[in-house]
């Protein structure tokens, strides 16, 4: 085996964006694209000679290939130890699992995620720290610095490697160890939730189905609540990951998991329903014909988790990114604990959970997390669930109203503009950027403006500061915040987030959608997005 040295030219789009570099499969497959910017990774660090890098994707298109390059980078620059997922799978909470777990020095996962996959598709790479959470802003501004003056990396001349065996081999002085994909996250689950409790609620004939989606999650499914909880036979869908998802788009929300809403609509429907996103890290809860929404999850994991034992005495406080709704801000202030509004993207939560500011955090596109493990986590929110479950004997429908009874309805609507033309988009939150302070006091569409303003974030542990996370405009009792999305790959995508408050126990269960219907007629007016944009109408609502 001989390691070389490898001329190469610089690409200057390697900017990381809401989480890691996302970019079609067609710019991933440029000429030393991927090499580049694995070794601006490399070039970015120091001292992990000798140490260990986990590998592993959600087995999108592009996947296996990328790793046997990635390998053989990492050989060159003197890592010590591989351990990648068996066929290149590994979950993004089950990377960041084995990180910590092994004391690797870092991890390098490959997934765009919710993203379409396919040759036509999307592709993703991350980087997680050795505490397995996303790479911080300054660690990502670093190594896209540095992949602009890139003009070598190393690799060797070696043949590819069995991803499917499971086992280890040595090439000179690196030892590369393919592990299964499941086994160690299937154990820490068990360490953390009742699993003879969840197992004797399916015994006694709770039913459940699972959407996988096609992507990463599905052998995860299998194993944890078909095999160890006994969930019924075949309640996981949509079960093997496939290179291009099987053509669905794997974002659990109610737009692209249609298939499960319907089904858990239907006349047979049964208790529970939950599905993941393409890379694992999201989740999304349905009972019977009932939706739970995403801060409505997070608070009711927070009125119960002291319920858990492994949360028990371990209550600190909970972070929701800024666009979630703040459901739970009620929840805690009952419980007398601090809560954290964070920017988009889950890199904002890894200080408050490593310094116990907070036990848990969430946010509003369906990922939820804890100090369990520094990056969200789909599977364990659903556990999370069956175990509230499991405890209390109630379904996800009383949960969910006796949660609203006890603190009011923060109804709530996220509804994404896809497919903007950026220049377009960029002109209308010029415009409205301008217009904000003359909104103040003005009431449109019945509602009265009291405050309006842009979002910026200082980091309560680090200090480090996000600029310009959003526009937020206050009505009385509602707010909309509007943001363009940093994880597409072309055009743009604008994310407006409603939320209203209602304490008036008659009005506790209207649908959602409508009765934030007269917040999107004021978002309307003000954006003007008609005039800018030509769409009058979001693509996904949810
Ligand atoms: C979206 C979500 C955000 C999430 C991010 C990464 O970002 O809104 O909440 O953290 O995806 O999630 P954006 O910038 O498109 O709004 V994942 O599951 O792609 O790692
Ligand atoms: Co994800």
């Amino acid at each position: 085996m001989e390691i070389c040295t490898i001329k190469t030219q610089p690409y200057t789009d390697q900017v990381c964006g809401t989480s890691g570099l996302r970019k079609k499969v067609s710019v991933f497959k440029q000429p030393n694209y991927l090499e580049n910017f694995v070794q601006s990774i490399f070039n970015s660090l120091t001292g992990f000679e000798g140490q260990t890098l986990v590998i592993g994707g959600d087995g999108r298109y592009f996947n296996a290939q990328a790793i046997q390059s990635i390998i053989k980078i990492a050989i060159a620059n003197q890592f010590g130890r591989l351990i990648i997922g068996q066929n290149g799978i590994l979950s993004t909470p089950a990377a960041s699992h084995l990180i910590v777990k092994r004391k690797a020095f870092g991890g390098i996962i490959l997934s765009a995620s919710h993203n379409p996959g396919g040759p036509n598709g999307d592709f993703g790479i991350k980087y997680d720290t050795a505490q397995g959470a996303p790479a911080p802003q300054n660690l990502t501004d670093i190594i896209s610095e540095k992949s602009k003056t890139i003009d070598h990396y190393w690799s060797c001349n070696m043949p590819d490697i069995d991803l499917s065996k499971i086992g280890e081999q040595s090439f000179g002085t690196t030892i590369i160890e393919i592990v299964d994909s499941i086994d160690d996250y299937a154990q820490y689950m068990e360490t953390i939730f009742d699993f003879d409790a969840i197992r004797s609620l399916f015994q006694n004939g709770f039913t459940m189905i699972y959407d996988a989606m096609n992507a990463v999650t599905g052998p995860y499914a299998k194993r944890i609540f078909e095999e160890m909880l006994g969930a019924p036979k075949n309640c996981v869908q949509n079960a093997n990951p496939l290179p291009d998802f099987g053509g669905l788009h794997p974002e659990p929300n109610l737009t692209y998991a249609k298939e499960l809403v319907d089904k858990m609509y239907a006349p047979d429907a049964p208790d529970f329903g939950a599905a993941s996103d393409g890379d694992g890290d999201r989740y999304m809860i349905l009972g019977n014909r009932f939706f739970v929404s995403p801060a409505d999850s997070l608070a009711i994991l927070t009125e119960y988790a002291d319920k858990i034992p492994f949360y028990q005495g371990k209550m600190y406080g909970v972070a929701r990114s800024m666009p979630t709704a703040n459901a739970v801000d009620y929840v805690l202030k009952a419980k007398n604990l601090p809560v954290y509004a964070t920017p988009t993207g889950w890199k904002f939560f890894s200080s408050l959970l490593e310094t116990q500011k907070i036990t848990l955090c969430g946010e509003e596109s369906f990922g939820s997390g804890s100090f369990h493990l520094c990056e969200k986590d789909g599977i364990w929110a659903i556990l999370f669930w069956l175990n509230i479950i499991a405890l209390t004997g109630k379904s996800v429908q009383t949960l969910t109203e006796e949660l609203w009874k006890k603190y009011g309805r923060v109804y709530n609507s996220t509804q994404s503009y896809e497919g903007l033309d950026s220049e377009q988009a960029k002109n209308m939150l010029d415009v409205l950027e301008q217009n904000l302070p003359s909104f103040i006091g003005k009431e449109i569409n019945g509602f009265i403006v009291t405050e309006t303003g842009i979002f910026e974030y200082t980091d309560p542990v680090t200090g480090e500061q996000a600029h310009r996370q959003g526009y937020y405009i206050l009505l009385d009792n509602a707010r909309i915040f509007m943001r363009l999305s940093g994880t597409g790959s072309s055009g743009a995508t604008l994310r407006v987030y409603y939320m209203k408050r209602e304490t008036n126990s008659t009005e506790l269960t209207h649908d959602s959608l409508t009765y934030i219907e007269p917040l999107v007629e004021v978002f309307k007016q003000i954006s003007n997005i008609y005039m800018f944009t030509g769409r009058a109408e979001p693509s996904v609502r949810t």
